[in-house]
């Protein structure tokens, strides 16, 4: 098998236990690959595609994935973390803000972070929701690598020429080197190679 699931992290009792200081994430010390992105974005189908596996639950409707899953993927020798969508439009207020007080704690006590893949749609720039998350991160001064998916929705090199020259002056505006970023479908398989590539501990 090329990839197990770990464990899941759904509540802030858990972390006193599952990551007491150190390196170490029950028993496993590879770094740590945190998949963060929009509700329905695309976050649990790029990990089954990354990981060849389906173990990661996919769904039509927004919202979920609502704790944090730990999977380990061999190939990659990385430890790579589902989580929950960030603005689903829907949810109450206060559990956006769950969310953010949750994802802040963990970006917080976990000490082996490799980088966090940050989903965007391809089918549009970043959104109001998406620049939330980029400043979010980037306040917390975290590694980002930038992957669009559902490519495949592009059809033309046309459309998919004038997306990314819209998408990269987007991302200069928010001061993001547009460079090195990835451009994957988890249904037709592109840019999965390349993307697993560039994640694998080398
Ligand atoms: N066209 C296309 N659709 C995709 C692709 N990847 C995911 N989807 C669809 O997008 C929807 C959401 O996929 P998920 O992987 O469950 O999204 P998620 O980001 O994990 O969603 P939450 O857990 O709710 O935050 C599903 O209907 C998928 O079939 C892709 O590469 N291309
Ligand atoms: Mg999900």
């Amino acid at each position: 098998m090329k990839a197990e699931f770990l464990l899941t992290l759904a509540h802030v009792s858990q972390f006193l236990e599952l990551f007491p200081g150190g390196p170490f994430l029950k028993g496993r010390r590879e770094p740590r690959v945190a998949v963060v992105g929009r509700s329905n974005v695309g976050k649990s189908s790029l990990i089954n595609a990354l990981l060849q596996t389906r173990l990661a639950q996919t769904s039509g409707s927004p919202g979920k994935t609502r704790a944090i899953h730990f999977y380990h993927w061999k190939d990659a020798g990385k430890i790579i973390a589902d989580l929950p969508g960030f603005g689903y439009a829907r949810a109450a207020k206060t559990e956006r803000d769950r969310w953010e007080v949750f994802i802040d704690l963990y970006f917080k006590k976990e000490e082996n972070l490799d980088r966090v893949l940050l989903l965007l749609d391809a089918r549009h720039g970043p959104t109001d929701i998406d620049r939330k998350a980029i400043q979010f991160l980037s306040l917390r001064n975290i590694p980002v690598t930038f992957v669009f998916v559902k490519a495949d929705t592009l059809k033309t090199q046309a459309q998919r020429a004038l997306r990314q020259k819209e998408t990269k002056s987007a991302l200069s505006e928010l001061g993001i080197e547009p460079e090195g970023v990835f451009w994957v479908s988890s249904h037709d398989q592109t840019g999965i190679k390349e993307l697993a590539r560039e994640l694998s501990v080398k």
